[in-house]
């Protein structure tokens, strides 16, 4: 098939998503065409299948605002003209779904018919989308999708819940590439961060305020009162100032290392013992599924599609958004015994294996030959 994906090209979680399944796409002998304004982060290797077509707005003294939706409407027309896309697929609703519906509608004009697939990631529903500035056109295009994936079940529901949706949205979840995601011996890593064997809790996330990074600095001050242990906080952005300050008011700061953006996440989850996700809202937690793959169990707000991958009592625990006393608790409870902890662990890598890219893929896969199918396009696999 040739495939046309729409995503953020940069660091966030849909932008990674739709980045790392182009590429699994293109490895499959799909020819796999991304669309974006910047080269995506994740497309860091060439290869013969993936093409990228960067999307320019021009800028005039009179735009406030440059129309990007517009910029990329037109490119996605020229490149499916150009390269005869069978079908595109749109990562992230706001803007890419109303852009998509556009470039279809001129195409439809001379007679091609360009079929697209919007997947909900998350704040593009619970937080951006369901704001009255953006609800009427994201409610429109959902529904003018040709097809409609979300990543977990709670997104789903949400969905469902704050828009009026007449089509039915199928759920496909995140998934792990567990080439990249699994435990490597890191020995000399661990000791340098931990020189006397404590236990390693870490935070990974763009510290936004939905993430409450300042939760993972007030449970892990409980934690370290009980449990010889480090906090590495990974990322970088709004809330980070926050927690540094919060971190010296504690006087825990010989405990605690920020370590900005950091790309190899997978080198710094091999040392770890827990990871610790205490997000106001969190679609599917796509971090805590790599800690997991990485045999590291989640201590997680119980918000939105955690409980779809955090498994109470057996990968983890959930404790209510905003409860850092009980997330403390548990924690304290997983880390004091070895058995129990390796028990977490084992667990954790085992419910990461059923989002095993292998699996997923052809759940992408076939979800694109049936939009065709209803679509009477005619396409070669
Ligand atoms: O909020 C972010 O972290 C970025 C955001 C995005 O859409 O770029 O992430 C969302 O999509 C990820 C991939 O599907 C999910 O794993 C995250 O849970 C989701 N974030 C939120 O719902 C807050």
């Amino acid at each position: 098939m040739r495939i046309g994906i729409v995503c953020y090209p940069t660091y966030g979680g849909s932008g990674v998503v739709a980045t790392e399944l182009g590429k699994a796409l293109a490895k499959k002998g799909h020819q796999v065409h991304f669309i974006t304004y910047q080269e995506p982060v994740r497309l860091d290797s060439f290869h013969e299948n993936i093409f990228y077509h960067e999307v320019s707005a021009l800028d005039y003294p009179l735009f406030q605002y440059q129309p990007y939706e517009s910029a990329l409407a037109s490119k996605i027309v020229d490149v499916a003209r150009f390269e005869k896309l069978d079908i595109l697929h749109v990562h992230y609703a706001i803007p890419h779904a109303s852009a998509a519906m556009i470039a279809r509608s001129i195409l439809k004009e001379s007679g091609y018919n360009l079929p697209f697939v919007t997947t909900l990631h998350g704040t593009d529903i619970t937080l951006v989308g369901k704001d009255p500035s953006y609800k009427p056109v994201v409610e429109y295009s959902i529904n003018h999708s040709d097809g409609i994936t979300s990543v977990s079940a709670s997104l789903r529901d949400d969905t469902y819940a704050n828009f009026n949706i007449r089509n039915k949205i199928e759920v496909i979840p995140n998934f792990i590439d567990f080439e990249r995601f699994r435990k490597t011996d890191k020995e000399h890593f661990k000791k340098a961060i931990a020189p006397s064997g404590e236990k390693i809790l870490i935070h990974i996330s763009n510290f936004r305020k939905v993430k409450r990074v300042e939760d993972v600095v007030r449970m892990f001050s409980k934690v370290v009162k009980k449990i010889s242990s480090k906090l590495l906080l990974v990322g970088d952005g709004p809330e980070r100032m926050g927690a540094e300050m919060l971190c010296r008011n504690l006087g825990i700061c010989d405990h605690v290392r920020f370590l900005g953006k950091q790309d190899k996440v997978e080198d710094l989850l091999a040392i770890s013992d827990l990871f610790i996700l205490p997000s106001e809202t969190e679609s599917f937690g796509l971090a805590a599924l790599e800690a997991m793959a990485c045999e590291v169990p989640v201590i997680s707000s119980n918000a939105g599609g955690l409980p779809e991958i955090n498994i109470e009592g057996k990968t983890g625990y959930m404790s209510d958004v905003g409860d850092y006393e009980d997330m403390a608790k548990h924690a304290i409870y997983i880390l004091e015994d070895e058995v129990r902890l390796q028990e977490f662990k084992a667990n954790a890598f085992a419910h990461a294996r059923t989002f095993d890219i292998d699996n997923i893929l052809p759940q992408y896969e076939a979800y694109y030959e049936r939009t065709l199918r209803m679509n009477d396009v005619e396409f070669v696999i």
